[in-house]
C-alpha cells in the first residue's frame, strides 16, 4: 500500500495519527487513483478522436454515429465503481462516525468552544461533572461563563490553546461556538466538525500515536482566521495524569485567574452577544479517567 499512499502524501496529508483513520486515507488514495486512470482514459480517447476524425480524413459528418456500445458499458461500469465506492465505503464510513460513538466510561468527554480567534476548552475534573456554563457569566477571566456557584463547577478545568488526551483512549469533543461557525479540524487525526454557535455537535476519535498535533479551524471565520490553530497533545497515560494533576492545581482560577494567566482574546466582546449554550445541559456527562487529588 506505500506505492498507494504516495498520494496521500503529494496532497500533503501528514501521517494518520488516529484509529480510524487509515479507512479514510484508503478511500481518499483509491479515489484518486481512480480519477488518474478516468483522466489519463478520457483523455487519450480525446486525443484518438482528435485524430481518427480530423476534417481531411472525415470531410462529411456522419449522421448516424456510432454503433458500438462500448461507450455506454464503460460509462455504466464508472458509475458502478463510483455507486459502490459511495454506497459500499463511504456512506458506511460515515455512518460509523457518527452513529457508533464509544460508550460513555470508556471515552474521555471534552467540551471544545470556538470563539474568534482560538480554541477554548473545558474538562469536567476530578468529580467527572461539568458545571453550569451560562453566557452572562462569560468575562475575560471566566471565557466560558462558568456558574461560581455551582458546586460541580469547582473543579472544572478551563484551558485555551492548548488539549492533551491519552493515547489509546477514544475522546468524544463536544463543538460549540461563542460567536461565529468555526471548523474544528485536526488532519492528523482525520476528523473533523463545525463549531456552531447554539448547536453542540460531537465527534470522536482515538489517538493511536503519543505525539503534537496541529488544530486548525477549517471554516472562513474572519480576519483572524488564518491564525486560528492549536495544539493538540497526545501522551502517554502516565503524562495525561501529570498534565491533569497541573490543571487541575490551577482549577477554579477561571472566575479569578492569578495575575499573569493567559486570557483568550476578545473574550467579553464576542461572548456578550452570544446565544445561550447548549452544553449548560450536559450536567451528567460521563467522567473521564482521570484521578487527580481531589480538590487539588
Ligand atoms: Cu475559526
Amino acid at each position: 500500500m506505500n506505492s498507494l499512499a504516495l498520494i496521500n502524501e503529494f496532497l500533503g496529508q501528514p501521517p494518520n495519527a488516529s484509529s480510524h483513520g487509515y479507512q479514510i486515507d484508503h478511500i481518499l488514495e483509491f479515489c484518486h487513483w481512480f480519477m488518474a486512470a478516468l483522466f489519463v482514459g478520457w483523455s487519450a480517447f480525446f486525443v484518438y478522436v482528435l485524430i481518427r476524425f480530423r476534417k481531411r480524413r472525415q470531410p462529411h459528418a456522419d449522421h448516424a454515429g456510432v454503433r458500438s456500445h462500448i461507450s455506454t458499458h464503460l460509462e455504466f461500469s464508472v458509475v458502478m465503481i463510483e455507486a459502490v465506492l459511495l454506497l459500499g465505503f463511504a456512506i458506511p464510513l460515515w455512518a460509523r462516525r457518527v452513529n457508533q460513538f464509544p460508550p460513555g466510561k470508556e471515552a474521555l468527554l471534552v467540551h471544545v468552544v470556538a470563539q474568534q480567534f482560538s480554541f477554548n476548552y473545558h474538562l469536567p475534573g476530578p468529580d467527572g461533572q461539568f458545571g453550569r456554563r451560562d453566557v452572562n457569566l462569560v468575562s475575560n477571566s471566566n471565557p466560558l461563563g462558568i456558574d461560581p456557584n455551582d458546586p460541580a463547577g469547582k473543579d472544572d478545568i478551563v484551558t485555551s490553546g492548548e488539549l492533551h488526551v491519552p493515547v489509546d483512549r477514544p475522546v468524544i469533543a463536544e463543538l460549540s461556538s461563542k460567536d461565529v461557525i468555526h471548523d474544528y479540524f485536526i488532519p492528523d487525526m482525520r476528523i473533523a466538525g463545525d463549531a456552531i454557535p447554539g448547536s453542540l455537535i460531537p465527534i470522536w476519535f482515538t489517538p493511536v500515536k503519543t505525539g503534537t498535533y496541529e488544530v486548525i479551524c477549517a471554516q472562513l471565520c474572519g480576519l483572524g482566521h488564518y491564525g486560528m490553530k492549536g495544539t493538540l497533545v497526545v501522551d502517554t497515560p502516565q503524562d495525561y495524569q501529570a498534565w491533569l494533576k497541573e490543571r487541575a492545581e490551577l482549577a477554579g482560577t477561571q472566575t479569578t485567574p492569578p495575575p499573569g494567566a493567559p486570557k483568550p482574546p476578545n473574550a467579553d466582546a464576542q461572548g456578550a452577544g452570544a446565544s445561550p449554550h447548549p452544553a449548560q445541559q450536559l450536567h451528567n456527562a460521563p467522567a473521564p479517567a482521570a484521578s487527580p487529588s481531589p480538590g487539588g
